[in-house]
């Protein structure tokens, strides 16, 4: 059963779905967000990126990433399978499009935990469906606590990472919706309410004059 508030996904007003976008610097915290997000909503499906980047060791093919070669990536940029692409920390990084489309088509909402570029390149392919959550940390000092608590960094990536977030948090005039990272259950619920709230937008809901049509005829 979802947490997200009924309204939207038991409707009778049929509605194409959206794409939630999630971006934040590196250690905000937005991984934890996902994962929250998708388990308590039954409608969010995670779009799983394609990356060139090493698996690490709990992470499953298909399930966190899918694992391609520098030569496969470029194929599927190449035949226009991928909706977006890019360069993050040295290794390329991409949404796969059908999976999305699909969704879509079928009123299911998709995830994205990806960087600003990718953000960019989405909202451009798919005009009116793309809504941009920024997640920003509390402060610089508690970003760089957390990037070394995590301890999955060297000292040499915590410093690159820290020198990125203030170039990535430029970005933030580019979305629709900012919350503040302080307290983890908190962001997820601020997180849960924009999704709520754009699924009820009017633009969303392609089925509104069929309903109403049909409300106002008694039937
Ligand atoms: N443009 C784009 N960015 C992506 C995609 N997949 C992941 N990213 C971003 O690439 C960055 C690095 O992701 P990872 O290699 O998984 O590393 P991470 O430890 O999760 O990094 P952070 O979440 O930034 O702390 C993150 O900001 C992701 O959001 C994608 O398909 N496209
Ligand atoms: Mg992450």
């Amino acid at each position: 059963m979802s947490d997200a508030g009924p309204s939207a996904p038991t409707s009778p007003i049929r509605r194409r779905g959206l794409c939630l976008v999630l971006a934040a610097p590196s250690g905000t915290g937005k991984s934890a967000i996902t994962r929250a997000l998708l388990e308590r909503d039954d409608n969010l499906a995670l779009s799983i990126s394609v990356t060139t980047r090493k698996p690490r060791p709990y992470e499953q093919e298909g399930v966190h990433y899918f694992f391609r070669d520098q030569e496969a990536f470029d194929a599927m940029v190449a035949s226009g399978n991928m909706l977006e692409w890019a360069g993050v920390f040295g290794r390329s990084y991409g949404s796969p499009r059908e999976p999305v489309e699909q969704a879509l088509a079928a009123g299911r909402d998709v995830l994205f935990d990806i960087d600003w570029q990718g953000y960019r390149q989405v909202r451009a392919a798919l005009p009116g469906d793309v809504v941009g959550l920024y997640i920003m940390p509390p402060s610089l000092a508690e970003l760089e606590h957390r990037l070394r608590t995590r301890a999955s960094d060297s000292e040499a990536e915590i410093l690159r990472r820290m020198a990125t977030a203030v170039s990535e948090i430029s970005h933030v005039h580019e979305f629709d919706y900012v919350l503040v990272n302080t307290v983890l259950e908190q962001a997820v619920a601020e997180a849960l309410a924009v999704l709520t709230a754009s699924r009820l937008a009017l633009s969303r809901q392609t089925g509104l004059d069929g309903f109403t049509t049909r409300l106002c005829a008694g039937s």
